[in-house]
């Protein structure tokens, strides 16, 4: 499909030639104005040089332009003007030069300044030069103003002008004709108009052919003149097509800093950048032998296998090896990578370095597998390696995450990880630890969560302190090209949101590309921000292997077979510049065919796959050297009695001088003490105390989510704010004693998908941390589905990695809504691999053993106290579980939601089930119904049993465990109560809830010899009503239900 129309650019009205509109004058008189109210006296001027460039002035580091601080949006259409800071720049440059020595600038700007000076007015100050070739410095000797007719001068003037002009519509735009697509073809129109750049766009500058061998003076943004300070127009449009329109094509005159701007023009614009040693060419041509010949090599073996090989964009493994490099040489000790299927192979195989057999035995059906758990295909394994890097003589850790198919998922995930690992390492600016995020194109524009994880970039508690942006920007996703696939310009135009520089590359020119990366990993390490590399490339196959493309790409695909291999061009090209010979190419490429073969002969020899030989994040010395949990049992989750108080203290004070509290907080501080005289908790108080004692025992906790650090119901109060102090806040929970770890807690960016993920990626990095992450209203957090199913629930089932991350989900039908309400317990109890069939068999160790066993853990606590244990077993399990807590929303303030300290005391522990302890305990035989249910309507069925005076008659046992289903203790209440008809009673929708989940197991449970009854809403599409009084209608009913003792009779069962 070639395409003509491609990368046109929006052309602007051409300027009159040889007058200067009374506008721009008028501008210049402003800037003119401005510019003098800024600089400095005349006897501070730094030496000046004239028009002709008869002198140097340094570069000032700390100069002043016209452009706006802070956030801003970008302008990359904008053409620049007079009154725009670069134009602005050069008459400013102009007026030092005259204030140091009026005889050393041109004597037209002479004249100028002399009439601004004398505050002419606006438009009759402006005089222009004489043209260059008739200009003879010399002091002025008139001081009055003077009036300037010659048109030539204004022409001089004008031209200079238009010049600047011209070099930054390069820097803006050259990306747009830049040869950046190997096959040519691209259709991605990037505006509707032609192109205003190139010697042949001339006119669109008010410049004239005649002009091209004319001198011009360069200004301070620009370095193509390397030492050189002006040049002929000729020249100037040369250097800067070649810097910035052929193979790179750079984004970046966005980004509001003009530091940062300046670094890239300087990287990108100096003379001669290009340029590789020998030795250099040599090592790039080598890694291009292992990225190509691996693939050949399992296309070879494996034909018909899917690899979703790297062919048609081979350059991705020198791209990265160079990121890496380049980052070693800067410091950086370990680099953590995220990145979908394509060229995944070839990335552990040739930057990872994992074992080639490792790789070519998960080609083998035959291989059993050794762990428990699905495992998962070879190109979604992820691997950690530490080696020797050979260019800085330094160790780096390389880590490539595990990830799902789900395209971007593992992007927040990766920065979590890595944020992790900077802070155990007390690396605060991202100088040891970064990540690398390669993506698709299709994928990098589709994906709402790469923009989530963009947002998480520069938020304090949740940078990584920059990362390198990968995009194998192949020009097609499956079978969809980029004009059906996306409304931007480019794939990668979301990282313009947070100013990241983009840097587009022609993949097939490998030097380009190794160029790119230096500077993109400079960049990072220079000023920790994120920086995007994009390969444009094509894809030489099918979407795998097995794909046929020329179903949907016909054009595409006759064009790619065509195209020669950019292993043999660059092979070529360095035969031609004699930097390697024939017989050198020949035997390198023999070298690595013979690696892989030898590899291939040891694959045979595995006898069995081990997945958790492609751990991506170990956690040493946690587990015995075989893997297994270092015991089996958990201690008590108590606490002394001078802890709960000393934490409660804390947590009932402000412990810094001079802080003033709003006086609402006061009141709360103030209750949280009466309570705790009372040796009582409420919810927060319990938190407090699990995180509290944590902390204290050294371990980390991180609390992130929306408004959590108020706590969205305005119960926790974790940070203080001064109510006179802009900015100023207090931690108290850091306050609890010198040695304790740190508390993290954070609100975070509104977003549940990249912020989960994110918090997912934190809990990998170590497992003596208690991370949680607390969803607004749990109702929110299926905006994360994708983390929760393809991580959360599955992650070590997959890739074996434990995970011991806390979701706090409030939940609670209150009227509040159909949105407001549901946690959705029925999901996360949907995807709990316990057998709600088989009656287990109930060991000693039994409840241990079941939560080593399950994928994660479900519960819905009733009381402070056991939200408080289950928090503390948390850190205390021997092994690691993903843990969901539905979390209370009115009963955060309930009366009879406190728990004494007795409950908290050493010895106590989480209780899987609480059973009545009232009279139903004393007298079994004359209960009647046994009600088994779970979390906030408890306290609804408590009153309503002590309004019917039914305290004997009803018994209420709470499952504060959902899941591993806690089997032996259920199995103990229905026994106790043999007299009784079970009931399920839940305050959610029929199909909501527990209730599928739980019925199965409690017919298990009882062996299907007694019914199991339900009381509770009816089912419902939306989980909630929104009308209040409806609200109270139903649970009145539910109520009824659950205590009318006939309620039941003559139903089926
Ligand atoms: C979230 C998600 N949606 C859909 C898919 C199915 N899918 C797999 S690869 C692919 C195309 C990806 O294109 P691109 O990001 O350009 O990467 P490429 O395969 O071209 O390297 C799609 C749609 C997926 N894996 N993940």
């Amino acid at each position: 499909m070639p395409c003509d129309c491609m990368r046109s650019i929006r052309r602007t009205a051409p300027p009159q030639r040889g007058s200067i509109p009374q506008r721009r004058r008028d501008a210049m008189q402003r800037i003119m104005s401005a510019a003098a109210a800024r600089l400095r006296p005349l006897t501070t001027a730094p030496s000046a040089r004239t028009l002709s460039g008869s002198r140097s002035r340094p570069v000032r580091p700390d100069r002043r332009t016209l452009y706006l601080a802070g956030r801003q949006k970008s302008s990359v259409a904008a053409e620049p003007s007079l009154s725009s800071g670069s134009s602005s720049d050069y008459v400013e440059e102009m007026y030092r030069t005259w204030l140091d020595d009026p005889s050393s600038v041109h004597k037209s700007w002479d004249v100028f300044f002399r009439n601004a000076k004398a505050s002419a007015a606006p438009g009759s100050a402006y005089g222009s030069p004489p043209p260059l070739q008739r200009s003879l410095p010399g002091r002025a000797t008139v001081a009055a103003p003077l009036s300037l007719t010659d048109p030539d001068l204004e022409k001089l003037v004008g031209d200079h002008l238009e010049v600047h002009t011209l070099i930054r519509a390069y820097q803006v735009r050259g990306h747009h004709i830049a040869k950046l697509d190997p096959l040519d073809i691209s259709c991605v129109d990037l505006d509707d108009a032609p192109c205003s750049i190139g010697s042949h766009n001339l006119g669109s500058y008010g410049l004239h052919e005649s002009d091209l061998d004319k001198v011009f003076r360069l200004p301070k943004t620009t370095f193509i003149g390397g030492s050189e300070d002006s040049l002929t127009l000729r020249e100037i449009i040369r250097r800067l097509e070649a810097a910035y329109c052929q193979h790179i094509g750079v984004e970046f005159m966005f980004i509001n800093d003009v530091h940062q701007c300046q670094w890239i023009r300087r990287k990108f614009e100096s003379p001669g950048i290009l340029r590789f040693s020998a030795e250099e060419k040599r090592t790039l041509l080598a890694r291009m032998v292992q990225s190509t010949r691996f693939e050949e090599f399992l296309q070879r073996k494996w034909s018909s296998e899917k690899r979703f090989g790297l062919e048609g964009c081979e350059s991705l493994i020198p791209a990265l090896k160079t990121i890496i490099d380049q980052s070693s040489s800067s410091g950086v000790e370990s680099v953590i990578m995220g990145m979908p299927h394509r060229g995944r192979l070839n990335v552990l195989a040739n930057v990872v370095r994992k074992e080639l057999d490792q790789i070519f035995c998960q080609f083998d059906p035959k291989l059993e597998a050794a762990d428990e758990g699905s495992g998962d295909v070879k190109y979604h394994l992820g691997m950690f390696h530490k080696r020797m890097n050979r260019l800085s003589d330094k160790n780096v850790t390389l880590s490539l995450m595990a990830n799902p198919s789900h395209l971007e998922a593992v992007d927040p995930v990766v920065q979590g990880k890595t944020k992790a690992e900077q802070f155990y390492s007390g690396d605060s600016e991202g100088k040891k630890v970064m990540s690398i995020l390669i993506h698709g194109d299709a994928a990098f524009a589709g994906q709402g969560v790469v923009y989530e994880t963009f947002h998480l970039s520069d938020l304090p508690s949740y940078t990584t302190h920059g990362t390198v942006h990968v995009v194998v920007n192949n020009q097609i996703g499956f079978t969809t090209d980029p004009r059906m696939a996306r409304s931007s310009a480019y794939p990668t135009d979301v990282a313009r949101v947070v100013n990241a520089p983009i840097f587009h590359v022609n993949a097939d020119d490998p030097e380009a590309v190794t160029y790119v990366c230096k500077v993109a990993s400079e960049w990072r390490n220079t000023f920790h921000k994120d920086v995007v590399v994009d390969l444009v490339c094509f894809r030489r196959n099918g979407h795998n292997e097995m794909d046929e493309p020329m179903f949907t790409q016909p054009l595409m695909y006759k064009r790619i077979k065509k195209q020669k291999g950019v292993l043999l061009k660059y092979a070529e090209k360095l035969m031609g510049e004699a930097v390697v010979t024939m017989q050198e190419y020949q035997e390198e490429v023999a070298k690595y065919d013979k690696i892989c073969e030898d590899a291939y002969a040891r694959s045979k020899d595995e006898k069995i796959l081990h997945i958790k030989h492609w751990l991506d994040s170990p956690w040493p010395g946690f587990f015995t050297a075989d893997g297994r949990p270092k015991m089996m049992s958990c201690p008590s989750t108590g606490l002394s009695e001078e802890q709960l108080a000393h934490i409660g203290m804390v947590a009932a004070s402000v412990p810094v001088e001079d802080f003033t509290v709003h006086t609402g907080l006061s009141r709360v501080l103030k209750a949280r003490a009466d309570m705790l005289r009372k040796r009582a908790c409420d919810w927060a108080l319990g938190e407090y105390m699990a995180l509290g004692s944590l902390l204290q025992q050294g371990v980390h906790v991180r609390l992130s989510g929306q408004d959590v650090e108020r706590g969205t119901f305005s119960h926790r109060h974790h940070v203080l704010h001064d109510q006179n102090v802009d900015k100023k806040t207090c931690v108290p929970m850091n306050h609890i004693s010198p040695d304790q770890a740190t508390y993290t807690v954070c609100n975070s960016s509104l977003s549940e998908y990249g912020v989960l993920g994110f918090e997912l990626g934190f809990a990998m990095a170590s497992p003596n941390a208690l991370v949680l992450w607390e969803a607004q209203f749990g109702d929110f957090h299926n905006t994360a589905q994708c983390i929760i199913d393809q991580f959360i629930s599955s992650g070590q089932a997959k890739w074996f990695r434990q995970n011991g991350i806390v979701l706090l989900l409030p939940h609670g039908m209150e009227g509040m809504g159909p949105e407001h309400s549901s946690a959705r317990p029925e999901r996360f109890l949907q995807m709990c691999n316990d057998d709600q069939d088989v009656f287990p068999n109930v060991r000693e160790d039994f409840a241990m053993r079941q939560l080593y066993h399950c994928n994660w853990m479900v519960v819905n606590c009733s009381t402070p106290a056991n939200y408080f244990h289950v928090l503390r077993r948390q850190i205390l399990l021997p092994f690691r579980k993903p843990l969901i807590v539905f979390t209370p929303k009115s009963l955060l303030r309930h009366p009879d939601a406190r728990s004494s300290f007795d409950h908290m005391l050493p010895g106590t522990h989480f209780r899987r089930v609480i059973p009545d302890e009232g009279p139903p305990a004393a007298q079994p035989p004359n209960v009647k119904r046994l009600i088994f249910c779970s979390g906030k309507i408890y306290y609804d069925l408590e009153r309503e049993r002590k309004n019917r005076a039914m305290d004997t008659a009803v018994a209420l046992v709470r499952v504060e465990q959902l899941s591993p289903f806690p089997f032996d203790l259920v199995k103990a209440e229905t026994e106790r109560y043999a007299n009784a008809d079970v009931v399920w009673c839940q305050e959610e929708h029929k199909n909501q809830g527990y209730y599928d989940y739980v019925k199965p197991r409690l017919q298990t449970t009882v062996g299907h010899t007694r019914p199991v009854w339900y009381a509770g809403r009816g089912p419902a599409a939306a989980p909630a009503t929104g009308n209040k009084h409806t609200h109270l209608m139903e649970l009145q009913r539910l109520l009824n239900t659950a205590f009318d003792m006939d309620a039941f009779a003559g139903n089926n069962y």
